[in-house]
């Protein structure tokens, strides 16, 4: 018995305690961590735990408060003011991470990020809602310090506003990265309503600011009405070199062949991923701010963030899930798989074959 409580206090951590789990990891893993001198995460079993119970973090993985010693974190920003439209994506982290109950801890691509990685759910940023400026500073505080933990972060949006200040710590720790956006809308206008920062420019500010690189930048899935007949929605972005591929060349295509383009096009560079879940039709995903009908499937994403394996990708994010309009919870369904899918694609994590 005293051996036993030995055990589990040496596998526990307070945060599994205070959910009144105590969970052995796997003796395969625990061999392999005492080599590696990591001890591995993972989530709270189905079979240990009915889901509807327990604390609701990410994927019920322990919650840290800090994310050192975590090779990846997943992150939530509860910020909407910057949105044009709907309102309620500061409400997506926490109903992203209630959906995540359902998901299991390898994906059918034979991915072990729990037995790779050493991952956690750090919380939320603490941020101003009234003040758009304060609020960019503080995120990339929060990120500078995830960064120099060598923490990949994975974020729970919160609307688009905040990829900008995540770009500008991600700079700090990389320099200027490759960018693959997924998204109904470039998010690359200069100003709206006569503001530099908000959800539909982080593009245009870390282009401005050097962020990315712009020939290895791509957008996919974009579309919807335009404010100008010869814009298109992609001039701007095509003169700076971006490379941009609307919805319509998505149409009726496995998006595969695409991703090992964008494979090439990264080659060993540091990439970002933001995935904006309009960029799926709302047939998928309604419960978002700024909905644009004809967009891609829920296999399309998946196909796309499954594409990325093999980047060198030091961060993404799954933004503008707005929970009050998410209806069925599809949305939040919909993005915690796929910020699960991003967490399997990233650097290090092993596949069975
Ligand atoms: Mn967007």
């Amino acid at each position: 018995m005293h051996r036993l409580s030995n055990q589990l206090l040496r596998w526990s951590r307070p945060s599994l305690l205070a959910q009144g789990i105590s969970r052995p990891i796997s003796k395969n893993i625990r061999e392999q961590s005492s080599h590696d001198r990591k001890e591995f995460f993972k989530p709270i079993s189905g079979l240990d735990m009915p889901r509807a119970g327990g604390i609701a973090t990410m994927m019920r993985l322990p919650h840290m408060e800090s994310s050192k010693g975590l090779d990846a974190c997943f992150v939530g920003i509860p910020f909407d003011s910057g949105c044009s439209n709907r309102t309620g994506t500061r409400l997506g982290p926490r109903q992203i991470r209630t959906e995540s109950c359902l998901l299991r801890e390898y994906n059918t691509q034979g991915a072990a990020p729990f037995a790779s990685l050493r991952v956690a759910d750090i919380g939320d940023v603490s941020l101003s809602m009234y003040n758009i400026k304060k609020a960019c500073e503080s995120i990339r505080k929060k990120y500078k310090e995830i960064l120099e933990n060598d923490c990949v972060p994975l974020t729970l949006g919160g609307d688009h506003t905040i990829s900008y200040p995540i770009l500008q710590a991600i700079k700090e720790k990389h320099g200027p990265v490759g960018l693959i956006h997924v998204d109904a809308h470039a998010d690359s206008s200069d100003e709206m309503l006569g503001e530099k920062i908000a959800h539909g420019t982080p593009f245009r500010r870390a282009f401005d600011e050097g962020l990315i690189i712009p020939e290895k930048t791509i957008q996919i899935g974009l579309r919807g009405s335009q404010y100008s007949v010869k814009d298109g929605g992609q001039s701007w972005q095509v003169e700076q070199g971006f490379r941009v591929v609307p919805a319509e060349e998505c149409w009726y295509k496995s998006m595969s062949p695409l991703m090992a383009e964008v494979r090439d096009m990264m080659g060993q560079v540091p990439v970002y991923l933001s995935f904006d879940i309009d960029a799926l039709d709302p047939a998928f995903a309604p419960g978002t701010g700024t909905p644009e009908i004809g967009g891609l499937t829920s296999i399309q994403g998946l196909e796309i963030i499954r594409g990325c394996k093999g980047i060198k990708l030091v961060g993404a994010d799954l933004v503008e899930v707005s929970p009050p309009y998410d209806t069925n919870g599809t949305t939040a369904l919909t993005g915690a798989n796929l910020l699960f899918e991003m967490l399997c694609v990233l650097p290090g994590v092993k596949y069975s074959d």
